[in-house]
């Protein structure tokens, strides 16, 4: 308790150096002062600039005697001058002589403040007083207004001296560029941060310069700089943004620029900045792409997503979401063996929204585990009634985000569903992408090994599209394969079935069944069939159906 009240009471109380040969004046100092400040002494200017390298952190003052042995006031100040850290002390040159060469020259020499022994007492104790609030608020001011690592205005007052110019100048167009680094982090873990600091510094120095027309900069976030220009009236200047990094040190550190255009003046410039990122957002992943322009497509997209985030979860508690579903059609039984729950936003305010509208942005803020829950309960709901009904009961599948595998308990939450409902495990299948498994493969293999324990069934989706690894067929638990709709409709439109020919293969080999997704054509179907493709989904037997249609469908299966 003792040690934290004593540091207490040292960092409460600002500390100022004495330097002074008198020891008389030193004592003198220190009755005056010792009540209100820690006091340092030096007797020379040596002793003061060694005192000065240990507690220059702390130090709110110096006050300093002119004429000394050893080292005098004026080669204290030159050495002080030497170093940059030193420059946020103040100093008052306190002395005996009134020479005007004397304070002229300390003045010369960075001193704040000059006094003439002896000194009045309570003038002495305003001015330290006056000097050291005004070194605070300046510091204060300074650190507001300056990012700390490059030379660039700190965002907020970025903004804020933006919206001025924007207010001052009516009349005049602007462009605002914001520049940012994709692969920052990665370069950040690669060649360490201290050489990190000195490309950004580099860059924002690059930038201030080259930008033609420039007004103010900004930097607005960690590698986020954000530049106000005149408005350029043609683009030849994009050719500049191109070649900014050459002849930095990093020139693959993937700098990618999104401008907004003869800005808004009325709009808030931290918005204005949001615009030209959501339009660099765009171009995030292309390669060789680094310029990108904000405009009405995007502001459209930007308010539909926006309404979108403030209406989802309303939607979830209104049932606005409803789940269609795909019927799977059996070759070898020639008979619906399954179906995808697919599911539906019919929103009061946009109308009928496509999923790719919204599961993107579901997937971006984390929503999408909650509708996937629902979406399987909804599935839950749909064989009951099928049971109930009397029709055929096929199982459903269910597509989980990547992001469903965060949570640890997922098997423990479908299973709970599923039993609530009474529903045989079986009957549901999961439906799980290889971007979940390449981004998490501990973990995804994990939970797909808990919920096939559990009796559920897994379809790997979208198999072929993009980045297929042959691996994860072999490495992941899975029933089932999903063949992805590009590459039967690559098939069909070349008439050449020879990929979808060995995924079957393999899938065999592996004692996989396969499902062959967005077939349209009887040629399709045929050739398939031939194939030993096991499922056909897809518009030629039925696109997605609402629920009724649905009960429907397969109603009429049992008749024909
Ligand atoms: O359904 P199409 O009907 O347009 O579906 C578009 C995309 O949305 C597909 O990739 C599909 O996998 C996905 N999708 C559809 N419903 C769901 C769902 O309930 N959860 C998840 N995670 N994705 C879904
Ligand atoms: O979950 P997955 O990514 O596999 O989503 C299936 C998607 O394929 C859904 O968007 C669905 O509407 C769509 N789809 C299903 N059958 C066909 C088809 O025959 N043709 C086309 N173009 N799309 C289909
Ligand atoms: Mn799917």
């Amino acid at each position: 308790m003792a040690q934290v009240s004593n540091t207490d009471s040292r960092t409460s109380k600002r500390s100022i150096l004495v330097v002074e040969d008198n020891e008389i004046n030193r004592e003198m100092l220190c009755a005056i002062l010792g009540d209100d400040f820690e006091i340092i002494e030096a007797a020379d200017g040596f002793v003061g600039i060694e005192q000065l390298k240990k507690h220059y952190e702390d130090l709110s003052l110096i006050l300093l005697d002119v004429y000394m042995p050893h080292c005098d006031g004026f080669e204290f100040l030159r050495l002080k001058r030497q170093d940059d850290r030193f420059d946020t002390v103040p100093v008052i040159v306190t002395t005996a002589s009134d020479r005007r060469e004397d304070e002229i020259e300390c003045l010369r020499l960075g001193a704040n403040d000059f006094v003439v022994k002896p000194y009045n007492v309570e003038i002495m104790i305003n001015r330290i007083n006056n000097i050291i609030h005004l070194r605070e608020t300046a510091s204060i001011v300074n650190q507001l207004t300056w990012d700390g690592l490059t030379s660039l205005y700190s965002s907020e007052f970025f903004y804020r001296r933006v919206d001025g110019i924007l207010t001052d100048s009516k009349d005049v167009s602007f462009d605002m560029v914001c520049s940012d680094i994709a692969n920052f982090k990665a370069l950040n873990d690669r060649y360490g941060k201290t050489n990190c600091d000195i490309m950004l510094r580099e860059l924002a120095e690059r930038l201030s310069i080259d930008l033609p027309d420039y007004v103010a900069g900004g930097r607005i976030g960690n590698d986020v700089f954000a530049f106000l220009l005149r408005h350029q009236q043609d683009h030849s200047w994009t050719s500049i943004l191109k070649n900014i990094p050459k002849g930095l040190i990093a020139t693959n550190m993937g700098l990618k620029f999104g401008i907004v255009e003869d800005i808004d003046h009325a709009l808030a410039t931290s918005l204005t900045c949001d615009r030209a990122l959501i339009a660099l957002e765009q171009i995030k992943d292309s390669f060789g792409v680094s310029v990108a322009w904000y405009n009405d497509d995007l502001r459209h997209q930007q308010q539909r997503e926006q309404v979108i985030v403030e209406t989802m979860q309303a939607a979830l508690k209104e049932h606005q979401f409803t789940v269609y579903y795909q019927p799977k059609h059996d070759l070898k039984a020639n008979a619906t063996g399954g179906a995808e729950a697919l599911v539906r936003w019919i929103h009061p305010e946009l109308g009928f929204v496509r999923p790719d509208h919204f599961i993107p942005l579901f997937e971006r803020n984390g929503f999408i585990t909650k509708l996937d829950l629902y979406v399987f309960e909804e599935s839950c709901h749909e064989i009951k009634r099928c049971q109930e009904q009397g029709l055929p009961v096929v199982p459903i599948s269910n597509n989980v985000s990547r992001l469903d595998f965060d949570d640890p308990g997922l098997t423990e939450r479908l299973a709970a569903i599923a039993d609530e409902h009474g529903i045989d495990h079986g009957l549901l299948h999961i439906e799980v992408t290889e971007t979940a498994y390449s981004e998490n493969p501990d973990r995804v293999v994990e939970a797909l090994n808990e919920l096939r324990s559990k009796g559920f069934v897994i379809e790997l989706d979208d198999f072929g599209s993009g980045y297929s690894s042959l691996s994860s067929l072999n490495i992941l638990p899975l029933d089932v394969v999903k063949l992805d709709m590009s590459i039967i409709r690559q098939a069909a439109s070349l008439q050449d079935y020879r990929i979808v020919h060995s995924a079957i293969q393999m899938a065999q080999f592996l004692n996989l069944r396969t499902v062959a997704e967005g077939v349209e054509t009887a040629e399709e179907v045929e050739k398939l069939k031939k194939l030993g493709c096991n499922m056909i989904q897809g518009y030629f037997f039925a696109k997605p159906l609402p629920r009724q249609d649905f009960e429907t469908y397969i109603a009429q299966q049992e008749e024909a």
